[in-house]
């Protein structure tokens, strides 16, 4: 028989795995029209990740709540003094990410389920281009707790008298590089459709292909297919694809699912077979 390391399965298998799901703000809210929830789907989203009772760290986006407010005042570009009311403008967006976040907080409360909604501008701060989370300890300790710590795209002080955007995608790549206590097994970022659409090289440009399984080094080469920008302040699709990159940098694989499929969220949570695109890590 061949010479098995045991101890290296009860390593695997006893490690402190945690998932990181991103809900995206699209998929929760309708674009279309300022704070307006699609509360159909943050209910099922809910009810899948309670359902599904693993440990996470979910992070929201801001839809059509935090993006709307963040482009009339210009706050990704920092201090303007030509914008009227922009400190006011920066409250607002942070209020208005905080109005998104307490609807599902308390939906997960209504059903007795644990949360702690963190602030990320509370606990994140930029200087200059770079972001630091000085500690860490809140989000673990929630999770010793087997409370959900929920997080979202909010604004971001400056340690340079401005300030910025930071979104539910950057908190993701900060958390990736912070947790130290679990080890992140994937990140899911929830959307609208089922992840990367491609063009093959030969292939239709009116026939796109949905890019099921990718190796993280494939990413800079891919003919995309899905290019339309969103009112999203903080990137659409190449700047979801620069998140990816880092974050499987930090060999952790991603996985983008379809957050409208029917219990998608649940099955994704609890590794089962969906269609979505798989980001693995090349060897
Ligand atoms: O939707 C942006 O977060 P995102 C948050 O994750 C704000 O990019 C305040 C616009």
């Amino acid at each position: 028989m061949e010479n098995h390391d045991w101890m290296r399965d009860l390593k695997l298998n006893t490690k402190n795995e945690i998932i990181i799901l991103k809900l995206g703000g699209s998929l929760l809210t309708d674009k279309n029209k300022p704070k307006s929830i699609r509360e159909d789907v943050i209910k099922s989203a809910v009810q899948q990740i309670i359902d599904a009772n693993v440990k996470l760290i979910l992070i929201h986006g801001g839809g059509s709540f935090g993006h709307p407010l963040a482009k009339q005042y210009a706050i990704s570009k920092g201090i303007d003094s030509n914008i009227k009311n922009q400190i006011i403008g920066l409250t607002k967006t942070h209020y208005a990410m905080n109005e998104l976040n307490s609807f599902i907080v308390n939906l997960f409360l209504e059903k007795g389920f644990p949360t702690l909604s963190i602030q990320p501008s509370s606990i994140f701060i930029k200087n200059s281009n770079d972001i630091y989370l000085p500690s860490i300890d809140i989000i673990e300790m929630a999770l010793n707790l087997n409370i959900l710590p929920i997080l979202y795209g909010d604004i971001l002080l400056d340690t340079q008298g401005s300030f910025s955007i930071l979104s539910g995608d950057q908190i993701i790549f900060n958390l990736c590089a912070s947790i130290k206590k679990f080890q992140i097994s994937k990140v899911i970022f929830t959307m609208e459709t089922d992840g990367i659409y491609i063009i093959d090289k030969e292939g239709d440009k009116n026939n796109p292909i949905l890019a099921t399984d990718l190796y993280s080094n494939q990413l800079e080469f891919l003919n995309l297919a899905n290019l339309e920008q969103k009112i999203d302040v903080t990137g659409g699709i190449v700047g979801k694809i620069n998140s990816i990159k880092q974050i499987c940098d930090r060999n952790i694989p991603v996985q983008l699912i379809n957050g409208l499929k029917h219990n998608y969220i649940y099955k994704s949570l609890k590794n089962q077979k969906i269609n979505c695109t798989n980001v693995l890590i090349d060897s």
